[in-house]
């Protein structure tokens, strides 16, 4: 084989090995993005780890769907007595949601922060463990179906039912980019993100015996003064 013969064929040896290494990375790169995984943190039994955890592909970093400004990958659920789980493992990226005051029989108040690329439309769905139960089965816990939002303040209202246990419970929530994708508040989805909270239900607040009393008695002693002097004067 002469010189430039032999030259020609290590030059197409070496280009077949950076065709392949090249694909071969890509192929890496593209699987190990598919391996990442945004889990739940609500305590046991909840679903939060398993194949019946709440868990969302990051489907490729581009896409973008959070709740929050914040989303971080685990290999599991991180289930925990406060749901605090995932806020404390790698960054506490549970950031979107912020409650107002929960009062049974009442309407109440969320703020739901979302990001999307492009300001594309993602779906929001929610549940609240009314009756501490431990799970999210019961009438009425769905607090969102599908909810559409945009980028970025969002802010929602629902119903406290006048019968909810009042004390701790737990709330989870889930962003993805389809509808019917992250509907359930089990398995997976392709994309977005799951946060779960620890929520507290208060009583319906009752007025204080002294702040009807005062004023009754004051409207009844005025009645009673303006009665006698008009008896008088006849
Ligand atoms: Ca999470
Ligand atoms: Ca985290
Ligand atoms: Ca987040
Ligand atoms: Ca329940």
């Amino acid at each position: 084989m002469g010189k430039t013969k032999k030259l020609r064929y290590a030059n197409r040896i070496l280009s077949m090995f950076v065709v392949v290494f090249v694909v071969s990375a890509v192929a890496m790169i593209g699987t190990a993005a598919a391996c990442h995984y945004d889990w739940g943190d609500a305590p046991d039994p909840y679903p939060t780890q398993g194949t019946e955890g709440a868990n969302h592909g990051d489907g490729n970093y581009g896409r973008g769907y959070y709740l929050g400004y914040k989303w971080d990958h685990e290999n599991d659920g991180q289930p925990d007595s406060e749901a605090t789980g995932d806020d404390n493992s790698s960054i506490d990226d549970e950031d979107g949601v912020s409650f107002g005051p929960l009062t049974a029989g009442n309407q109440a108040t969320v703020q739901v922060t979302v990001i999307a690329p492009l300001s594309k439309t993602g779906y929001l769905n929610a549940w609240i463990d009314f009756n501490a139960d431990d799970d999210w089965e019961d009438t009425g816990e769905q607090i969102f179906t599908d909810v559409p939002l945009t980028p970025e303040h969002n802010e929602l209202t629902f119903d406290v039912p006048q019968g909810a246990t009042t004390g701790t419970t737990f709330a989870r929530f889930r962003f993805c980019s389809q509808l019917n994708k992250c509907k359930s508040y089990r398995g997976n989805a392709p994309d977005g993100e799951v946060e779960d909270y620890q929520v507290n239900i208060e009583n319906t607040e009752i007025p204080e015996f002294s702040t009807i009393a005062i004023p009754v008695a004051g409207i009844l002693g005025l009645m009673f003064f303006f009665n006698n002097r008009k008896r008088r004067r006849d």
